[in-house]
């Protein structure tokens, strides 16, 4: 381990702008469940497609609408890990840093993590189904119309609320897109961290990178698709890998 922590250190230090991107493994040691096990008790007869999805949620909007809702009140009982502390701390480091995250929590920015890229959206906002007041036209909870049964809907035009996140069968937001791509591009090194690489195009962009001569450092307890583009990967837990990369790199 220490062979490939004073490698991937190398090509830190040796870097001006750094573009991360992070998936659910960096939230797991949170205690946020990943999406590869997300799906338990209640939940698991669903396909993760089946809730993520605007079809899923016109099928039956009650229960996917209760999902998020569970899943904003896990939120509300984790904290930051190491992990996220590290990325945060790793910022000032270099001239440049892009932190894109394909998840939807908040654990980045309680971090003190400072410009955070949320390629699939975030969760704990909520905007009109029809974004009747503009892409996207969010909704603070104490202007929801409860009905008898949730979803609550659009103070302003009656549609049902939703989470403003990126479904399955979505366009990503553009501008986070143009974001994303240009540090893909412009980058020296590429830390991908977390995530399995199998949603696109955010699994992507590891790729770009590599192509654009990026060096790429994965940290991932298993195997994924990304390692085969790898300039290195570090087999563990990032809550525990990142902060001894941190060290390597300051040391
Ligand atoms: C789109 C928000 C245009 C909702 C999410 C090719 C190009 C473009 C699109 C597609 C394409 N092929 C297929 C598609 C369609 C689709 C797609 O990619 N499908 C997959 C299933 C094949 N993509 C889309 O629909 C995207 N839209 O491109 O629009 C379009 C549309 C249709 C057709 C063509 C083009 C929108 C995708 C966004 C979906 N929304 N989230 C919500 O959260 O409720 S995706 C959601 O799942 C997450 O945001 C995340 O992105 C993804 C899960 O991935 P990971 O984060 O990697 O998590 P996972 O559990 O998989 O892996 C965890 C990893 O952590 C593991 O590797 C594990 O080993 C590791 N780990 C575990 N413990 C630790 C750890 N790592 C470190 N430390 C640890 N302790």
């Amino acid at each position: 381990m220490d062979n490939g922590l004073e490698q991937a250190a190398s090509y830190l230090r040796n870097a001006r702008r750094v573009a991360v991107l992070t998936g659910a493994g960096v939230s797991k040691e949170s205690g946020v469940p990943t999406y590869r096990d997300a799906l338990t008790g209640l939940w698991s007869r669903y396909s993760f497609e089946e809730l993520a999805s605007p079809e899923g949620f016109q099928r039956n909007p009650a229960a996917v609408w209760t999902w998020y809702t569970e899943r904003r009140e896990q939120l509300a009982h984790v904290e930051p890990n190491p992990g996220h502390i590290a990325l945060a701390q790793f910022e000032a480091l270099f001239e440049r840093w892009d932190l894109i995250t394909q998840n939807v929590d908040d654990l980045h920015e309680r971090a003190g993590s400072a410009r955070v890229c949320h390629l699939h959206g975030r969760l704990m906002e909520t905007k009109c189904f029809a974004d009747c007041r503009g892409a996207p036209t969010l909704i603070a909870p104490e202007a929801f119309v409860n009905g008898a049964q949730p979803p609550p809907t659009c103070p302003y035009c009656g549609s049902w609320l939703r989470p403003n996140v990126v479904w399955f069968g979505e366009m990503l937001a553009l501008n986070d897109l143009i974001i994303a791509q240009d540090a893909a591009e412009e980058c020296d090194v590429m830390l991908v961290v977390g995530t399995s690489g199998l949603v696109f195009p955010a699994a992507n962009l590891p790729n770009t990178a590599a192509q654009n001569g990026a060096a790429v450092i994965e940290i991932n307890p298993e195997a994924t698709d990304i390692s085969r583009i790898a300039n290195v990967s570090l087999r563990g837990p990032s809550g525990t890998l990142l902060p001894m990369l941190l060290e390597w790199v300051r040391a």
